[in-house]
């Protein structure tokens, strides 16, 4: 069978299969639209069924999590595991906590970590969890008792060697604390079952920062094989979490000028750029004080703050959505592409639509999907499962070189892998490709298990 007519009667397989999985076929379709010259050449992965192998999850565990608020009201949460995929070693990936998690959005969130964690080279299996309970607007103590239930069930199901959760939307340091608390309690081992921990019980340093740092080490990659740099780039970016924010520091410390970003109540336009002081306040608005960016239009004169406006509009040499999926549609790809817009690196999971993306490749930007440019975070996850292991700590200046030096493997990798499968310069198609193999491969040399 040819491999265009192979992978058009998979998708309709795996749409018919689960049919409201609207954003677990989008992350599918967007991988497969990208393997037809690899499948023509390796007619094995075809014969091996290795497109519905890998597109089922290995197991998905879902559980009951009741809980107590503070008034002694009692709530019941769903909580999920997907253990994805487990070729090229333990389950890893993080937990979401989010009103908007059902076994859809984490299907699609585990199917990319398959990819991106491959693309890390290190040895790390694919999986992502989480709750429909929102964190926000709830007590230190609600959230514990929470994390406790959630554990309770989840305890069984994960483990140093088989699946190490880590934080997402909803999820830090607090969260992982309570979990890996609840873990040891019950397990009586105090072992790296969790990344995204305290540096002073096990986490390593650096890892707050590695996605977003990674982010602008993979946008500095794309500019300079261009023979540019970021050296006074207007740069846009969406969220103002942990992606966001330290993306903004690493481009500002590279030169560039991040002069626009938003959070939920509306966005930023700040024409002079952030620096040193300005990223200083705004860490102690989100990240303490979980505050308003209507306080930072108050407190820099130059920057004004724009109600219930997404950042798109602000002209920019670059753009970083670093919220959540689907965020950056075909009209907001349009505005970019009229104010100039060189390039599109996303800092979340699956941020642009597939209309979108269309556009901003129509319209020739630099275009990185996700499982590329974010996957600085997951990296140094793994370098906090090595350094537990070897029961050291590593400097941040040591981390850091690592971090760069698996940036620049991954954007190298991608565009040979794009190349060497006719369609150079595409770096979605390199992650898709490349990340595919190597669990493909992994999944022959293991059989059918
Ligand atoms: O989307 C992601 O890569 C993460 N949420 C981080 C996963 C991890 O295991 O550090």
């Amino acid at each position: 069978m040819d491999s265009k007519t192979y992978a058009a009667e998979f998708l309709e397989y795996v749409t018919k299969k689960d049919p409201a999985q609207k954003v677990f076929h989008q992350a599918v379709k967007e991988v497969v639209s990208s393997l037809t010259p690899v499948l023509q050449q390796h007619p094995l992965y075809i014969k091996e069924r290795i497109l519905e192998r890998i597109a089922e999850p290995e197991r998905i565990i879902i559980f009951r999590v009741p809980w107590q608020d503070d008034k002694g009201e009692i709530h019941v949460n769903r909580g999920f595991r997907v253990q994805y995929n487990s070729a090229l070693g333990p389950y890893k990936g993080g937990m979401r906590f989010h009103s908007t998690v059902n076994q859809d959005v984490l299907k699609f969130l585990g199917f990319e970590q398959v990819f991106k964690n491959s693309l890390t080279t290190l040895p790390l299996g694919g999986g992502k969890g989480g709750s429909d309970f929102d964190t926000r607007e709830k007590s230190d103590s609600e959230v514990m008792r929470f994390c406790h239930s959630f554990i309770n069930e989840l305890y069984h199901h994960i483990g140093y060697h088989t699946d190490i959760p880590a934080g997402d939307l909803g999820c830090g340091a607090r969260e992982i604390g309570y979990m890996f608390g609840q873990y040891k309690k019950l397990t009586n081992d105090f072992t790296g079952a969790f990344t995204g921990k305290k540096p002073n019980w096990g986490g390593s340093l650096l890892r707050p920062e590695a996605t977003g740092y990674g982010v602008a080490y993979f946008a500095q990659n794309m500019l300079q094989n261009k023979g540019d740099s970021l050296e006074k780039k207007t740069c846009i970016i969406s969220g103002t979490g942990n992606v966001g924010i330290y993306a903004m520091e690493k481009l500002t410390q590279l030169g560039a000028k991040v002069v626009g970003f938003m959070d939920y109540d509306g966005s930023v336009y700040d024409p002079d750029g952030v620096n040193e002081e300005k990223l200083a306040f705004l860490k102690d608005l989100v990240f303490m004080r979980r505050g308003s960016l209507k306080e930072y239009g108050q407190k820099f004169k130059a920057a004004h703050f724009r109600p219930g406006k997404k950042t798109w509009d602000i002209p920019c040499d670059l753009a970083f959505p670093t919220a959540c999926e689907n965020e950056l549609q075909a009209e907001d790809a349009k505005t970019l592409a009229l104010n100039g817009c060189k390039g599109v690196c996303e800092g979340s999971n699956m941020p642009c639509t597939p209309e979108a993306i269309d556009i901003i490749k129509e319209n020739k930007m630099l275009y990185s999907p996700g499982k590329a440019a974010n996957a600085g975070g997951v990296a140094v996850s793994g370098l906090e499962m090595t350094q537990n292991s070897m029961r050291v700590y590593w400097t941040r200046e040591e981390v850091d070189q690592y971090l760069r030096r698996i940036m620049n493997s991954i954007h190298s990798n991608c565009l040979e892998a794009a190349a060497q499968y006719g369609m150079p310069g595409d770096y979605m198609a390199g992650a898709n490709i490349f990340g595919f193999k190597k669990v493909a491969d992994a999944m022959i040399d293991q059989g059918l298990v």
